[in-house]
């Protein structure tokens, strides 16, 4: 091997790890279809940051729906509450739970109901705009978890 053929294969290595270290997921993504006449669905899962660095998502969106934020489930005076949080940020040490009363990504505004078995697509912007995307599994109403593998 030439120099200049490793120094190529060095410098596309260094590019495949700068990737790698922004990796953001969300694993077992899932929502349940929503009852006719509503426009909202609140999207559950794990989201982990395999990187070295704290990530922050900037922007989500899904096609055909008008807004998607990261929401917390809270307990105000009794009554149950939902709280907007923003900025989302992603510790890689730590995965982002979201589950039923809990954190939830809310989508408002759906064109459409999706249904059950379909998959939607969720695209990601982080600060730095990178672009991740999350795939979520649409389930029946009555779901209460992510579909078993
Ligand atoms: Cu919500």
């Amino acid at each position: 091997m030439s120099f200049k053929t490793g120094l190529v294969g060095f410098l596309l290595f260094g590019v495949i790890s700068l990737n790698a270290v922004a990796e953001v997921r969300l694993l077992e993504g899932w929502t349940r279809s929503p009852p006719p006449g509503v426009d909202r669905l609140a999207i559950y899962g794990r989201l982990v940051n395999d990187g070295d660095t704290p990530v922050v998502l900037s922007r989500l969106e899904l096609a055909g729906a008008g807004q998607v934020m990261l929401h917390e489930t809270v307990m105000d005076a009794g009554q149950m509450r939902m709280r907007h949080i923003d900025p989302i940020e992603l510790s890689p040490s730590k995965a982002l739970v979201m589950a039923p009363q809990g954190l939830h990504l809310m989508v408002m505004g759906l064109a459409r109901s999706p249904q059950a078995g379909e998959t939607l697509t969720i695209k990601a912007t982080t600060r730095l705009d990178e672009v991740h995307t999350f795939l979520v599994r649409v389930q029946p109403i009555t779901a209460l978890g992510p579909v078993p593998n």
